[in-house]
């Protein structure tokens, strides 16, 4: 169903998964995540990883499962120490920008560690091959990477989600050196969906959660030719495998902007809470599969509310074929379980007219 969507086939039913769907909110969740110890080591140990994928799939009967991972480990296996502290999130260890010599120092040394992606990652491709071996075959298995941008920003900038002045000043400041980071990421995140998607992932997810921070000047530099590049890569290697993108926080025009120059390059457009669905949909759903779109926030009210948004979401965007159900961003961890259920249920319920 996942597949038939992003090829914009009609199904009776509507595909459903969400952001984050194997997280915190979940009970069995956090048991197993106290047994494996820190984040990293859950992330690297494929059999937990397998079981921590498959627990939300479970649980509620979605039909995609999202690898569990995250969009950090490229940095981590191109070299820079990685932490994950509890309440505050992600520690990575920052790349020198103070002058252009460190900076030039800093990408040559990462550049080294591209040839080991794939053997510092191969945990991960076993999590891939042990979730596919356990779906049933009418699942979806989603891996995914962060966009060249968003992961840029974590090695540059302290609070991605705050600000990007270090990584939009080394933009300016080095044009040349800018682009071979994201030269960098784009090759090592080929290499690392090319081995997910060798493994056994069905479709693959670029996150650009903070495309919202990349300035009007640098859409080009920054997403455009990166993420295209990115795209290109892997449809000439795999041209049956879809790609998603998620931009987070792009205007309508850039968002028609990335569709038109990415005709043909990727197959599903994932929107944030902030996008007017029925201007995606009478103005995108032509082009792409849409995806997402209910606020996660949703979540926290009460189930009637929960059904009635999901349903809203539904009657627009299920008209046309392409729509996979989901939000426009990750679910919350304090989001009550039961409130899952009632979302679930009304999205597998729901007939399309
Ligand atoms: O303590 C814990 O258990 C850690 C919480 C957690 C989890 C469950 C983190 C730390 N990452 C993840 C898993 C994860 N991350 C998945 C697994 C699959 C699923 O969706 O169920 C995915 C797809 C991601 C992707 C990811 N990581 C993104 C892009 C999506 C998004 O949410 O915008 C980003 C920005 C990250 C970085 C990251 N990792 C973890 C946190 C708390 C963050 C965000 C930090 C920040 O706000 O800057």
């Amino acid at each position: 169903m996942l597949i038939k969507n992003l090829r914009r086939e009609h199904t009776d039913q509507t595909p459903m998964w969400l952001m984050r769907q194997a997280g915190r909110y979940l009970p069995e969740y956090r048991e197993l995540r106290k047994k494996a110890g820190s984040f990293l080591d859950l992330c690297y140990n494929p059999e937990l990883a397998t079981e921590v994928t498959l627990q939300p799939i479970r649980r509620y009967n979605f039909d995609v499962a999202i690898l569990f991972s995250d969009i950090l480990v490229i940095p981590h296996a191109l070299g820079l120490d990685l932490k994950f502290v509890t309440g505050e999130g992600p520690v990575l260890q920052k790349l020198e920008t103070q002058s252009r010599e460190a900076f030039g120092q800093s990408l040559a040394d990462l550049e080294n560690n591209i040839q080991n992606v794939r053997t510092f990652l191969n945990p991960v491709a076993q999590t891939v091959k042990g979730v596919k071996a356990e779906l049933s075959a009418e699942k979806a298995l989603m891996g995914f990477c962060g966009a060249p941008w968003t992961v840029a920003l974590y090695m540059l900038d302290n609070k991605p989600s705050k600000a990007s002045d270090v990584t939009r000043t080394a933009a300016y400041a080095y044009p040349d050196l800018f682009d071979k980071l994201m030269d960098i990421l784009v090759e090592s995140s080929f290499e690392y969906l090319s081995s997910q998607i060798e493994n056994g992932a069905d479709a693959v997810q670029i996150f650009d959660s903070w495309a919202s921070q990349i300035p009007d000047t640098l859409f080009e530099k920054a997403l455009l030719r990166p993420t295209l590049k990115l795209c290109r890569l892997l449809k000439n290697k795999f041209p049956q495998t879809p790609i998603v993108l998620f931009p987070r926080g792009l205007s309508e025009s850039k968002l028609l902007r990335l569709t038109d120059e990415g005709a043909g390059l990727f197959d599903g457009l994932s929107l944030d809470y902030t996008v007017d669905l029925q201007w995606a949909c009478d103005n995108l759903q032509d082009k792409v599969c849409l995806q997402g779109n209910l606020d996660p926030v949703v979540m926290l009210s009460n189930p009637q509310k929960i059904k009635e948004e999901a349903e809203k979401v539904l009657k627009i965007a299920t008209q046309k074929p392409g729509y996979i159900f989901n939000f426009g961003h990750g679910i919350l961890p304090s989001v009550p379980v039961e409130h899952v259920a009632v979302l679930a249920e009304t999205v597998q319920n729901w007939q399309k007219s």
